[in-house]
């Protein structure tokens, strides 16, 4: 049977100006429309969309007017040949979400967000995708004692089940991240996501979205939180990309801090045969600031380019000498055999 190809997504804001928190803007704003052209340009079928991507000032249009721009989105991308893979209601942008949204302290800013997640919803429809992806960006403290986390965690679920009785044909993919911008995040993990999703209204429209960095930044290996996923048939999209240690989200190239690790998650998305279920493989990487306008979409092709070559090394992998080296306990012999084999002698 030929192996199941890869499908891959990227985000707007992949392609971005190389700002950061000390300095302004290094390039100029690349217009959505070239950004679509790159993702064709690159191979990327799949486009990731916050709301406001889909719909820009989607705060201040109608219920009809957010559908009414949807749907010409989705037209472009028709044209394009490209489709959506996701919406995500960008909450930690707004002012309204400056302390959280779904457990901010203020009620006003409670239900604002639950609203702005159904708008995203009506987005998501109206593109003619089924997945709305949760980052809760600034659903955690940085004093810890400003919320109480019994009374968040209640707040979560009764935003994901707002949610999924909001878009009766959506799944959610909670993407956790333990923080930045909070100090502590209350979904830090893919154990809580999932066990929060179990205890949702439906939880089989439940799942999460991995991404490495996030995994690694909880002082954990991003391919044993994917096979836990996988294992529970819950590994919907991917944000593959590379961390170097517990510092500020990096969002590197794809194996450029941990070519090991990133073997090691691409290795079991293949034994998973995850291709094979239509989910996309996304890069949440970033240009360096560096970067020279020009050449601001390197990081995308250069992190495909690692993914397809790991790939190429999993499925090249000496199964039955690592078999032979498990059955003996010879870890030291299986150490060797995947770093020769990464080494390619
Ligand atoms: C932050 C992230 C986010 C999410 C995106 C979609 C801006 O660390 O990873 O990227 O991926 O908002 O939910
Ligand atoms: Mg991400």
């Amino acid at each position: 049977m030929a192996a199941a190809t890869y499908r891959f997504s990227v985000g707007p804001w992949n392609i971005g100006r190389g700002a950061d928190p000390f300095g302004p803007p290094v390039r100029p704003a690349v217009a959505f429309d070239d950004v679509l052209d790159a993702a064709v340009k690159l191979g990327f079928e799949g486009i990731q969309f916050h709301d406001d991507d889909a719909v820009p000032d989607l705060e201040n249009l109608s219920p009809a007017k957010i559908v009414a721009e949807a749907k010409a989105m989705r037209q472009k991308l028709d044209d394009k040949g490209l489709v959506p893979e996701f919406v995500a209601p960008r909450l930690w942008e707004h002012a309204h979400g400056v302390d959280g949204g779904y457990t901010s302290n203020d009620p006003a800013a409670r239900t604002w967000a639950i609203e702005r997640s159904k708008r995203s919803v009506d987005v998501a429809a109206a593109l003619g995708c089924d997945i709305i992806v949760l980052w809760p960006a600034r659903e955690g403290t940085s004093v810890r004692e400003s919320k109480n986390p019994i009374e968040a965690s209640r707040q979560l679920l009764a935003a994901i089940d707002a949610i999924l009785i909001a878009g009766p044909s959506m799944r959610i993919a909670i993407e956790p991240k333990p923080n930045e911008p909070v100090d502590h995040a209350f979904i830090p993990t893919i154990g809580h996501a999932l066990a929060l999703g179990a205890r949702s209204f439906d939880p089989a429209r439940v799942g999460v979205l991995i991404e490495s960095a996030h995994a690694i930044l909880a002082g954990l290996d991003p391919s044993d939180e994917m096979g836990f996923a996988l294992a529970a048939g819950k590994l919907w999209s991917v944000h593959l990309n590379d961390q170097n240690g517990l510092k500020f989200d990096q969002d590197k190239v794809f194996g450029a801090a941990n070519l090991r690790g990133a073997f090691d998650q691409v290795r079991v998305l293949e034994n998973a045969n995850y291709a094979a279920t239509g989910a996309f493989v996304g890069f949440d990487v970033k240009a360096q600031r560096t970067q020279k306008a020009e050449s601001a979409t390197a990081h995308l092709a250069t992190s495909k380019a690692v993914f397809l070559a790991l790939v190429e090394k999993s499925r090249t992998f000496p199964q039955r000498v690592a078999e032979e080296c498990i059955a003996a306990r010879d870890y030291e012999a299986l150490e060797r055999t995947v770093l020769e084999h990464l080494l390619g002698c």
